[in-house]
This record gives structure tokens, sequence and C-alpha cells, in this order.
């Protein structure tokens, strides 16, 4: 088969209703709790191994359970640097949907 692999790093409040799509459309997956660098929150990792033909289901079910967030963040740092004087704006950052990685599998064997 031409197979790829789907590796999707998605928001952990998404979780649920993906598995759940993923799992009630016939995918097999496997979940990895993993951690954004930027923002350092938790997020999952789901690696999903299909048929090339099948990328395009996969991402639609992504697509409808994974959802767009807007987080504020303030930056400690400057408040340090003005000696605490000024309260730091919050900075708007959109997280998600849903980063995806397509890979080509070059090999896919099963041990018995
Ligand atoms: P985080 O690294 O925690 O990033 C969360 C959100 O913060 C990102 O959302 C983006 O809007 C923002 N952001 C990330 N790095 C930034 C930077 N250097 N400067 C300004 N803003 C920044 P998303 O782009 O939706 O990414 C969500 C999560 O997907 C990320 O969490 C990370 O775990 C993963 N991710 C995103 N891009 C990646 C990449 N190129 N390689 C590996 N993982 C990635």
């Amino acid at each position: 088969m031409a197979g790829r692999l789907i590796i999707a790093i998605i928001q952990r409040r998404d979780l649920e209703a993906l598995r759940q799509g993923l799992t009630s459309a016939g995918f097999s997956f496997t979940h990895v709790a993993s951690y954004g660098g930027f923002l350092l929150e938790a997020n999952d990792t789901l690696f999903i191994a299909v048929n090339e033909s099948k990328v395009e289901a996969v991402l639609a079910i992504i697509q409808e359970r994974c959802h767009t967030r807007t987080r504020y963040l303030s930056p400690i740092s400057s408040m340090l640097e003005t000696g605490g004087l000024f309260p730091p704006a919050p900075v708007e950052v959109q997280v998600g949907g849903a980063q995806i990685f397509i890979m080509p599998i070059e090999e896919c064997r099963r041990i018995d």
C-alpha cells in the first residue's frame, strides 16, 4: 500500500471528540500525551497510519472536530524589564485547530 503517516498535534479539549470520530470511522491510531514548546501547555499528538486514499477522510474528521481557540498570554518578562511598573499587555495567540504533518511510509511491518 502507498501508506501515509499523519501526525496530528491537537488541543487536549478536542481529544475525546476526535478519538470518537476516528474510531467510529474505523481508523486506528496511537495517542501520545505531549507539550507545546511555546505555551508549555499539555497537548496531544496522534499518529495515524492510513492508505494514501484515506488521507482526506482523516483530515475531514480532524477539521470537523478540532477547533481554533484564542489564548491570551501575560509576558512576565516585559514586566520584569520595566521593574514591575507597567503591567504587560496580554499577547493574543491563536492555537489549533490542529498542526498536521503527513509523511510517506516507506515500509510497514507487523510482528506477530
Ligand atoms: P505551542 O508550541 O505551545 O504553540 C501554541 C501556539 O503559540 C501556536 O499555535 C502558535 O499560535 C503560537 N506560537 C508557537 N510558537 C510561536 C512563536 N515562536 N512565536 C509566536 N507564536 C508562537 P499552533 O501553531 O496551532 O500550534 C499548536 C501546537 O502545535 C504547538 O504548541 C506545538 O506543540 C505544535 N506545533 C506547531 N507548529 C509546530 C512545528 N512546526 N513543529 C512541531 N510542532 C509544532
